[in-house]
């Protein structure tokens, strides 16, 4: 990408994206044009913020998307948040606009490895954990993109960088078209942002792009779909399955108690010595083992499996909020889809001895919610909230201990009716939770806040 061919360029969206990109342009000299669909009362004082650091009034719209001021730029850089079926967008891709994406933008500007993880659960955690690997290796690493720093952001602080490890979502690698990453994954496909996709084949396709300009890929052998659909240089696979003989340097989990996961049929770390809990994370750390190989990392150095052994995981993920009267509540507010419900539930469910109480709901996104029943099915006591958290009781199979709540603190306190001592409550709401909440941070804290003030803890 070579922005220089441009000279009026568009920013959609002025989120946090939009405003890296922005602030990116007029680093470089360009005075670009801002759109927001919002009010300007909402997303105004960004551009005033955005005016007074650099020294100069900017081009800025609010409201609908009008075809007269985009049609008449040269390229378009749009945020992942914005649908790229949007008519006027489309407009522009048929006037042969450019829409670029930040990740290429800041891929031309770096000459670092950089590495790429997606999926649709599970890539905030391998994100971090191949991040923590690679420090650990002696080498130093910033983290950007989904995870909340945009990536152009990362160009602007002067630490210095060895590797690039960054999060990317569907809606970033849709307007990814050339960033080479050394190594990339998709972790794993589960029904999500079906709101923005005609069909799971275009939600997996726009993951495929990942690997696009890989290296080497990396890939969930339990899932085919995650395997590249083009050739790549050298592949690696995980699994929930013990590895092949006949395919050196995959990863696995032993079948013989206690599980350990293994690189080449050798045992590699024992799942008991480990701080992360669940079967899928003990394949989110293959995959970041794989993704630490493919940078010519050795993962079984002393250091870095001591960093595997100590990572405890990230904030609202099957976080641990306390234990009172002998029932435990664990936050797992970032479980916005189906899958990452099923795999809290599934991970949990032979931990429990009292009952499993699931407190579910929010923002659907169109998922077909009847691929939830079976991992119901473990749910002892289910308590919805929010706006499809009637979708989700609709598929519960015993549905006479469902009971529904009008928002969290009586979503809590009606759980710590029904909890037994030894029962664990799980907020696992399998669906985003913008109805009730600015986001799944303020989901996971209010929880915790309802459960603190329901024993008195706070
Ligand atoms: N906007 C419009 N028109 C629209 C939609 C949005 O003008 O039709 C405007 C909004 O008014 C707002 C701005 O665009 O001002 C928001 O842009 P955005 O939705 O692209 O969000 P950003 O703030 O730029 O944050 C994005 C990611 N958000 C999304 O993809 C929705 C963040 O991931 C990411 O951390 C950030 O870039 C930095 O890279 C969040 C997310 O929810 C965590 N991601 C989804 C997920 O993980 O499921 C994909
Ligand atoms: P993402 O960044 O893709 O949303 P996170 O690492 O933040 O992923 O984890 C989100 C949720 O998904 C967690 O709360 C956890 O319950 C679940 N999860 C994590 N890893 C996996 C996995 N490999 N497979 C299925 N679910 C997972």
């Amino acid at each position: 990408v070579n922005l220089t061919d441009y000279t009026d360029i568009g920013v959609i969206g002025l989120g946090q994206t939009g405003l890296s990109v922005a602030r990116y342009l007029l680093r470089e000299g360009f005075a670009p044009f801002l759109f927001d669909s919002r009010s300007e009362a909402a997303v105004g004082e960004r551009v005033q913020q955005l005016e007074a650091e650099f020294g100069q009034s900017l081009s800025a719209y609010f409201g609908d998307f009008q075809v007269e001021q985009v049609l008449g730029l040269d390229a378009l850089i749009v945020s992942p948040g914005i649908d790229l079926r949007h008519p006027v967008l489309q407009m522009a891709i048929d006037a042969d606009i450019p829409l670029l994406g930040d990740i290429d933008l800041f891929a031309a500007q770096v000459q670092q490895p950089i590495v790429g993880i997606t999926g649709s659960n599970g890539k905030s955690t391998v994100t971090e954990l191949t991040a923590a690997i690679v420090q650990a290796a002696g080498q130093r690493v910033a983290v950007g993109g989904n995870i909340g720093t945009p990536v152009l952001d990362l160009l602007t602080t002067t630490a210095a960088v060895d590797v690039y490890v960054l999060e990317l979502s569907s809606f970033q690698l849709e307007l990814m078209a050339h960033t080479e990453l050394k190594a990339a994954t998709i972790l794993n496909f589960s029904d999500d942002h079906l709101d923005r996709y005609a069909s799971r084949q275009d939600y997996e396709k726009a993951k495929q792009r990942i690997y696009t300009h890989a290296h080497t890929a990396i890939w969930n052998r339990d899932q085919y779909s995650t395997k590249p659909v083009q050739a790549v240089a050298a592949e690696r696979t995980f699994s929930a399955h013990p590895s092949e003989p006949e395919a050196p340097h995959i990863y696995g989990l032993t079948a013989t108690q206690p599980v350990h996961i293994e690189r080449a049929q050798q045992p590699l770390l024992a799942s008991t010595e480990l701080q992360l809990s669940g079967v899928h994370n003990l394949l989110n750390i293959q995959a970041a083992c794989g993704l630490a190989e493919a940078l010519c990392i050795d993962i079984t150095a002393a250091p870095v499996l001591q960093v595997i052994r100590e990572f405890s995981g990230l904030p609202h993920r099957c976080q641990l909020v306390g234990e009172f009267d002998g029932v435990r509540w664990i936050n797992d507010s970032k479980a916005t889809n189906i899958g990452a419900a099923e795999a809290a539930i599934t991970g949990l469910r032979p931990v429990v001895s009292g009952k499993l109480i699931l407190i579910a709901g929010g923002e659907g996104k169109e998922a077909n919610f009847s691929v939830f029943k079976e991992a119901l099915k473990a749910v002892d006591e289910l308590i919805t909230i929010g706006r499809d958290g009637q979708r989700i009781a609709s598929v519960y199979p015993h549905s006479e201990t469902h009971q529904s709540a009008k928002d969290l603190q009586q979503a809590v306190a009606l759980a710590a009716q029904v909890a037994t001592p030894g029962s664990l409550v799980l907020l696992a709401p399998a669906c985003a939770s913008f109805d009730m909440f600015a986001n799944y941070q303020e989901r996971g804290e209010r929880f915790i806040q309802a459960v603190e003030a329901y024993y008195g803890a706070a």
